[in-house]
């Protein structure tokens, strides 16, 4: 960060509305707007960015520092995750893996430690879903947040610093963190029964103090991740964001394998010996083709 100016706080941003951010400081909560640079659209500030706040009156401010961001994600958007927590409905809205794939890969590939929480365990099985994703060594929870059964589970995934929980439109992200934080007290939605899928309920990101000294953030829910869009990697890089491939890497008769249709891929084998999950496999394959119409130009 740059130097202070006289007065300056350091903060946290817990929520940004409307122009708005509300930043937790020393001094209490401030209503800020961002000064210079920060008004610009080329520097975004996000939920959970350190900043430098200049006080005005009673309860505002002006952001005039940006501290360095150990990590970041444009949807949802949000800064300096310890834990992306992916929270999946095991029905209503039934899961949707390439989307839950995609969501892991951009976890891996942005250095963001992930876990899945399978929701509406009352509604059907979760075992087979918590096996593939136990399998590529991620946590995982299966929980029925009506009833609170494997609610503790879920907390021993954030001891401190910062979580967001992120998932399809009604998938209980809100629902679930009610169970953890009763005094939390947020709105949740029904499934549209025509649509089968939520009513994007919560419409911005916040943070919430955890009483740990951690912080987790509700996210409003999609329908859909276009992965082009937030993720221009080399397609030959993918294969290091699904973990379960880990062990067969390098193993492949011919260098610079793709893993998709090569004879002797030691990946392929996993699959077809049932050690990867088939459903990983497909999820990879189709990212694979989405980042290869990607221009040499726009690969970060
Ligand atoms: N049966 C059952 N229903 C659940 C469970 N968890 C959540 N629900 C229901 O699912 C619906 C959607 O829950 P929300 O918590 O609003 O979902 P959300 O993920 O926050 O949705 P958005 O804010 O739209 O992104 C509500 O009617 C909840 O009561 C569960 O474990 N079992
Ligand atoms: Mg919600
Ligand atoms: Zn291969």
């Amino acid at each position: 960060m740059e130097q202070k100016g006289t007065n300056a706080l350091e903060g946290l941003i817990l929520r940004s509305q409307g122009g708005f951010y509300q930043v937790r400081t020393a001094a209490g909560e401030l209503r800020c707007r961002g000064r210079g640079r920060f008004r610009k659209e080329d520097t975004q500030l996000l939920v959970g960015d350190r900043v430098e706040v200049q006080p005005t009156e009673e309860g505002a401010g002006f952001i005039t520092g940006l501290g360095p961001r150990k990590n970041f994600l444009i949807r949802p958007p949000v800064a300096n995750l310890d834990r992306l927590v992916l929270v999946v409905s095991a029905a209503d809205p039934a899961p949707n893996l390439p989307v839950v794939d995609k969501l892991t890969a951009i976890a891996a590939r942005r250095d963001i430690p992930a876990a899945l929480v399978f929701t509406k365990s009352d509604l059907a099985d979760t075992a087979v879903l918590a096996d593939i994703y136990r399998r590529a060594g991620y946590p995982v929870c299966r929980v029925n947040s009506l009833t609170g059964e494997g609610i503790p589970q879920v907390r021993e995934l954030f001891r401190g610093g910062i979580a967001a929980f992120c998932g399809n439109s009604g998938a209980g992200k809100s629902t679930l963190l009610n169970a953890l934080f009763p005094g939390l007290d947020l709105a949740t939605g029904e499934i549209s029964r025509k649509l089968g899928r939520g009513r994007h309920t919560t419409r911005h990101v916040e943070l919430f103090p955890t009483g740990e000294g951690g912080y987790i953030a509700d996210t409003p829910g999609f329908s859909a991740v276009e992965f082009l869009q937030f993720e221009k990697m080399p397609a030959a890089r993918l294969e290091e964001c699904f973990p379960e491939f880990g062990p067969f890497l390098g193993k492949c008769r011919f260098t610079g394998c793709s893993h998709r249709v090569e004879k002797g891929c030691a990946v392929l084998e996993a699959v077809e010996a049932g050690i990867i999950p088939e459903s990983r496999h497909q999820s990879y394959r189709a990212i694979y083709e989405e980042l290869r119409t990607i221009k040499e130009w726009e690969l970060k």
